[in-house]
Formats: C-alpha cells, structure tokens, sequence
C-alpha cells in the first residue's frame, strides 16, 4: 500500500509566529489526516537523537538550540504518499528560495544566517519517518 505516516514538526518559529492553525490548515486541505498532535518543549537528548544525521555539521549546533529554544508541535500526519508529499508542501529548506505555494516559500522568513528557522520539518523517507514516529511519540 501507498498510505504513509510521517513525523511534520511545526518549529519554534512556527509556534511563535501563530502560524500553527495556517500550516496544519495547509496539511488538512491537502487530504492528509491528522492522526496524532501534540505540543511540548522538546530536551537536547530528543533533539540529539532526531538529528543524529547532522551532528557535526556546522549548523548543528544553532539548529538544536533554535529548536530546544520554545515549545513545538508534533504530529502524525498519514495520507497516500504523504512523506513526499508533505515534503512537497513545505518546499526546499531555505526559505528565501523557496517556492511560492509551499509553507516555506510563503511563510518562511529570511532570517540572515538563521536557515533553520524554515517553520517546519517532515521525515524525508519511509526510513527516517518510522525512526522519527518512535521517537516523539512512543
Ligand atoms: O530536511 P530539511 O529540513 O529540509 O533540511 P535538512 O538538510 O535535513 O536540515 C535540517 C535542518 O537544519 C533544516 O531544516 C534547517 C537546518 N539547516 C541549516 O540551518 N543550515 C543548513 N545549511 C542546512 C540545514
Ligand atoms: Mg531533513
């Protein structure tokens, strides 16, 4: 079957900019369920274990701080294709390149070096989003 689960994380920015409702409104239109939805303050070890794939890269750092720095929202979002598909609708990571129509490209800001303030974040492969599912929800 082709009906997928991913992990979408509504960043920091995303919940002190109340864009919460706008970018779960963009997921609902789309036909994606919300299975699962919660918010809380995320710790370094979570953070550390989400984004293990990066550590050591130079942006690392200010990303796991930008993200430990206020509450997120996580939810399970299900739908056919939808780790792809959520990928789709959030755009590619900078935001001041991308495209109009995505979540990013439409909301996101241009925060000088700060990329990692692009709203939102969704598994990027049926690998990572069962890894990520267990990890913020089990
Ligand atoms: O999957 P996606 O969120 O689009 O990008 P990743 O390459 O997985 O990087 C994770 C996260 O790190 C990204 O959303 C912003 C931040 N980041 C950054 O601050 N600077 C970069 N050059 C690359 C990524
Ligand atoms: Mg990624």
């Amino acid at each position: 079957t082709s009906v997928e689960e991913t992990l979408v994380l509504l960043k920091p920015d995303a919940v002190a900019r109340n864009l919460t409702g706008e970018i779960l409104r963009r997921i609902e239109a789309k036909g994606y369920q919300l299975v699962d939805l919660r918010m809380m303050q995320a710790d370094r070890d979570l953070l550390a274990a989400h984004y293990a794939e990066h550590e050591g890269k130079p942006f690392y750092e200010p990303l796991v701080e930008f993200m430990e720095s206020g509450p997120v929202v996580v939810a399970r979002v299900a739908g056919h294709r939808v780790i792809e598909g959520f990928r789709s609708l959030a755009g590619t990571t900078d935001p001041t390149t991308a495209a109009p129509g995505t979540i990013r490209g439409d909301l996101g800001r241009d925060w000088g070096l700060r990329v990692q303030q692009n709203l939102v974040h969704g598994s990027d492969s049926p690998e990572s989003a069962a890894r990520e599912l267990a990890l913020w929800f089990d």
